[in-house]
């Protein structure tokens, strides 16, 4: 059993997500970070970071924030959405870290300027907006002749998939793209993200492109 503390953010629906496809039992928190929940002191004896998601484990009293750590731990706990064999493991995690370090933290910037602050930095604004593009043209190459990020469906997929569904905040069209579209569109109706994406309560239907 456990307890998700999240927001209905790419970084939230990765864990939720993640627990739907592996049919764990949770109980989902809303932190809702608007109204700054992220800063309640015991929420910060779970996640110093004062971010979600966080992640309680009941069975080892483990408490764990950063998503990719928690998508790990999943994967590690479960032996699911992480290949054993070397080359696939270190290829997703490689990905994974790509997404933790680059794709999220650069979208989350486009988000700031050219959707909730437009007209406040002209140069903030063309720097996210060439950096998104930059970065979807760097999966665009990954995915070309490929299913997946890494192997089979994995925590690099996972990872990735729920900042590739707010490709309208960023300026891209996923018609540009052909291979994430053909990717994006293959992960979305697996029922998992549809239950996972709408966690911890619906906001707005999954885009299509
Ligand atoms: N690297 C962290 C980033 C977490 C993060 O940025 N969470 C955002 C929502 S997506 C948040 O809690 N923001 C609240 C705040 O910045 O105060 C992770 O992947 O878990």
């Amino acid at each position: 059993m456990f307890d998700l503390y999240t927001w209905t953010t790419p970084n939230g629906r990765k864990v939720s997500i993640m627990l739907e496809e592996l049919g764990l039992p949770y109980t989902a928190h809303a932190i809702d970070i608007e109204a700054g929940a992220q800063f309640a002191p015991d929420f910060l004896a779970i996640s110093p970071n004062n971010k979600i998601p966080a992640l309680v484990d009941r069975d080892t009293g483990m408490a764990l924030m950063e998503s990719g750590a928690i998508l790990l731990y999943l994967a590690e706990k479960t032996g699911r959405f992480l290949s054993r064999e070397a080359e696939t493991r270190w290829r997703t995690i490689e990905w994974l870290m790509w997404q933790m370090a680059g794709f999220g933290p650069m979208l989350g910037q486009a988000h700031h300027f050219l959707k909730y602050n437009p007209g406040k930095s002209d140069y903030a604004e063309k720097r996210y907006e060439a950096e998104a593009r930059r970065l979807y043209g760097v999966l665009e190459r990954r995915l070309a002749g490929r299913a997946y990020i890494a192997g089979d469906y994995s925590i690099a997929d996972i990872a990735t998939w729920p900042w590739v569904s707010r490709f309208a905040w960023q300026g891209i069209d996923l018609n540009d793209y052909p291979e994430i579209r053909r990717w994006y569109l293959d992960i979305v109706d697996r029922p998992a993200v549809q239950r996972g994406y709408h966690v911890p309560g619906f906001v707005n239907d999954i885009p299509r492109p």
